[in-house]
């Protein structure tokens, strides 16, 4: 299958991520899609082909354009404002103080818009972020033209991004700006499998009330991993979309046993859904030695995953999430891609 890559992601290169009360460098680093590339080319998955530019209009079919506007300005204002490290918000409208529309000042306006602290806004975050979703869209096209498959290489992440919020690595959601591609582009309904170790919050926000959007995720148990206030089993979509969201949430150090029965049970009701076409945001922070997770996946397991989910028979886009393990992370991602090309017919 192609690869769509750009290394405009290089542009995100932030050197602090708040973790256990330090600032540390953050596990979501650029040397990331170099062991990617690199095992792309030595097994021979495919081309690896620049972007299209698409501007702001896929962006701005799922996410809200104040938000968008934050995220271009964020930073050039955060150094206005005479700071003189990372943007990093220090105040939340929290459950005591929930203000409904951001603040002028942008310590209130980052606090407004961000999820999670761990993730500073850095110079070129925002280019970077763009081109990620470019890569995506690009790669939808190749998938809607007649591609049986193809790999947005995307970074940083997207799965975190919500309509109008940020954070956890996250800036806009790609796999839900590919997901909408396919809708514009004339699929009837489209399945989100969401195989990235922590849950994917924003792609659940963004099409929780939607019928033409089914969103399955396989995740460690929001009671004991990141995002920590979304993911449970009950949230299974409301008005139109009741019934179009499924969670898996599940326990620490779970086996790819148990792991690919919950990922049979979401194939099953991928098939009952019949889709036109299937976003996988790729996570492989799912394996074992993965510093920040705590399944327990082996390598080999990757390649079995990515041969059921070519059983499904469908045009599928490969997005890539997380995975923070850096020096394995192309061996688990071309695993998955390689192995669903060996099945997929
Ligand atoms: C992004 B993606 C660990 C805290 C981790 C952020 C995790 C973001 C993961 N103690 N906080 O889903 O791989
Ligand atoms: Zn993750």
């Amino acid at each position: 299958m192609k690869t769509i890559h750009t290394e405009t992601h290089r542009k995100r290169a932030s050197k602090t991520e708040l973790f256990g009360g330090e600032l540390v460098p953050p596990f979501e680093c650029p040397e990331r899609v170099d062991y990617i590339l690199q095992e792309i080319t030595k097994r021979d998955l495919g081309p690896v082909l620049a972007p299209h530019p698409h501007g702001l209009a896929p962006v701005l079919r799922v996410h809200d354009a104040a938000f968008v506007s934050f995220l271009q300005t964020c930073w050039e204002d955060w150094v206005a404002e005479g700071y003189r490290g990372e943007a990093i918000p220090t105040c939340w409208p929290s459950r005591a103080m929930p203000l409904s529309r951001p603040p002028r000042d942008i310590e209130g306006r980052i606090g407004y818009y961000c999820l999670a602290s761990e993730t500073s806004i850095s110079d070129g975050t925002w280019e970077a972020a763009l081109a990620a979703a470019e890569v995506a869209a690009t790669a939808q096209k190749l998938v809607s033209g007649g591609d049986r498959a193809a790999f947005a290489l995307c970074r940083p992440p997207g799965h975190h991004a919500a309509t109008d919020m940020y954070g956890g690595y996250c800036f806009l959601n790609n796999a839900a700006i590919a997901a909408q591609g396919f809708l514009d582009d004339g699929a009837t309904r489209v399945a989100v499998l969401d195989v990235d170790f922590h849950h994917g919050n924003g792609t659940q926000e963004i099409f929780y009330e939607r019928s033409d959007v089914l969103f399955l995720s396989l995740h460690g148990d929001p009671e004991d991993a990141f995002p920590h206030f979304l993911g449970s089993a009950d949230e299974t979509g409301a008005g139109a979309g009741e019934g179009c969201n499924v969670n898996y949430p599940l326990p620490p150090e779970t086996p790819y046993a148990v792991w690919v029965e919950a990922l049979e049970a979401a194939l099953k009701r991928i098939r009952a859904y019949a889709p036109d076409a299937l976003v996988v945001s790729l996570g492989v922070d799912t394996y074992k030695a993965d510093p920040i997770s705590f399944f327990r996946l082996e390598s080999d397991d990757f390649t079995d995953y990515g041969r059921r989910i070519a059983g499904l028979g469908l045009p599928t886009l490969f997005v890539m999430e997380g995975g923070y393990a850096v020096a394995e992370i192309g061996v688990n991602s071309v695993n998955v891609l390689n192995g669903f090309d060996e099945a997929a017919t």
